[in-house]
């Protein structure tokens, strides 16, 4: 069935979660829905208040450009717009508009009579993100544990809050995200290759199927996942990365304030060395 018409057989009512009728339509080809109004109105409001926050910085320097959370002393209270307020209500919107794409996504999903897998997946992202700026600030007792939006200066967030605990390196969680995120990268560049060397042949070669693909691996390392497996493999590859990331950073000063190196003691203190 050509695309085209695929859309218009699938292209039907219902399977909302909420606003019934009222927005179950689609312009052009996007789909609209409830959520694909809150996420524009989230959206909207989040970049019109980051490009207002720009303004009252003193650089136009996209680089540069950072828009910082509040001072520690304000602790888990509001502060002013121009002391972090600012950064306050865009975290806001972000969340707003992240979970608004993921609950669209799910709407799509249930039109299509498709399992959940994608709004899952980016839920872990979102989880990651909330993990940043809501559950360690929260957890640590002031909004100002939040990283700055700001594409150079949220990296220096990353690197200060690293050295604080002298080697980030060692915080097993980290290893964990680290390693998934390696693994991952792995996973999709042997299966792109694979499905790009099977189904893209040189002119007048016959395409190769799926049984190529599961001999090729049987061949090479005696074991073949197989078409499905390979993308639960990787949905799971990708999901562990991002769990592992947010707990890593949870675990960071609300849970453990020393250096990550010390952590590592418990394992010279096994009682088998003595
Ligand atoms: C390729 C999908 C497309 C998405 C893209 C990102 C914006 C922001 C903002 C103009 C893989 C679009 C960017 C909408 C524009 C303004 C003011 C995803 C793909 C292309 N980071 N980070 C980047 C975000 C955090 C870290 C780049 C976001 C944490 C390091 C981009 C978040 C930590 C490095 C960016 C976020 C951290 C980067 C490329 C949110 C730990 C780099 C991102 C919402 C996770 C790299 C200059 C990319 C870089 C980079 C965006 C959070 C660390 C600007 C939206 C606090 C070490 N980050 N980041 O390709 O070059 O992602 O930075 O949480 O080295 Mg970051
Ligand atoms: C948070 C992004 C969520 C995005 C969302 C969507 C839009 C719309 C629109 C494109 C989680 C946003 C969408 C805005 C865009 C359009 C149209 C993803 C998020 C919801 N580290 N480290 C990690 C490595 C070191 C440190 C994670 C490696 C040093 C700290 C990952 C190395 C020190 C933190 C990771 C390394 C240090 C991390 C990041 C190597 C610094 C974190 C991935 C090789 C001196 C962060 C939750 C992630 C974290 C994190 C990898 C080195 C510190 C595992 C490979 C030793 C403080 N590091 N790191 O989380 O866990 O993605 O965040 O050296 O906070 Mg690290």
């Amino acid at each position: 069935m050509a695309m085209l018409n695929f859309e218009k057989k699938y292209r039907v009512r219902g399977g909302t979660l909420v606003g019934g009728d009222l927005f179950d339509f689609w312009i052009g080809s996007f789909y609209v829905g409830f959520f694909g109004v809150t996420t524009i109105f989230f959206a909207t409001v989040g970049t019109l208040l980051i490009i207002y926050g720009a303004s009252l910085g003193d650089t136009w320097n996209v680089w540069r450009i950072s828009i910082a959370p509040p001072d520690l002393s304000y602790g888990l209270s509001f502060a002013p717009l121009k002391e972090g307020g600012l950064w306050q209500i865009i975290t806001i919107c972000a969340i707003g508009a992240f979970s608004s794409w993921a609950l669209r996504q799910v709407e799509i999903a249930r039109k299509l009579g498709m399992g959940y897998h994608i709004p899952i997946a980016f839920g872990f992202a979102i989880f990651a993100y909330v993990a940043l700026v809501v559950i360690r600030p929260v957890l640590l007792g002031a909004w100002g544990h939040g990283f700055p939006y700001g594409i150079l200066s949220h990296l220096d967030w990353v690197s200060n809050v690293g050295y604080q605990f002298l080697h980030f390196h060692y915080n097993p969680a980290h290893m964990l995200a680290v390693s998934f995120f390696f693994a991952n990268v792995l996973a999709l560049s042997l299966h792109g290759g694979l499905v790009l060397s099977a189904t893209n042949p040189p002119q007048g070669e016959t395409v190769k199927t799926p049984d190529h693909e599961d001999t090729y691996f049987r061949d090479i390392i005696g074991y073949s996942i197989g078409t499905l497996g390979i993308h639960r493999l990787g949905m799971f590859l990708a999901v562990s990365a991002a769990f592992w990331s947010a707990i890593c950073i949870i675990i960071s000063g609300p849970f453990w304030s020393k250096g990550w190196p010390e952590w590592w003691n418990w394992w010279l203190e096994l009682p088998v060395w003595n």
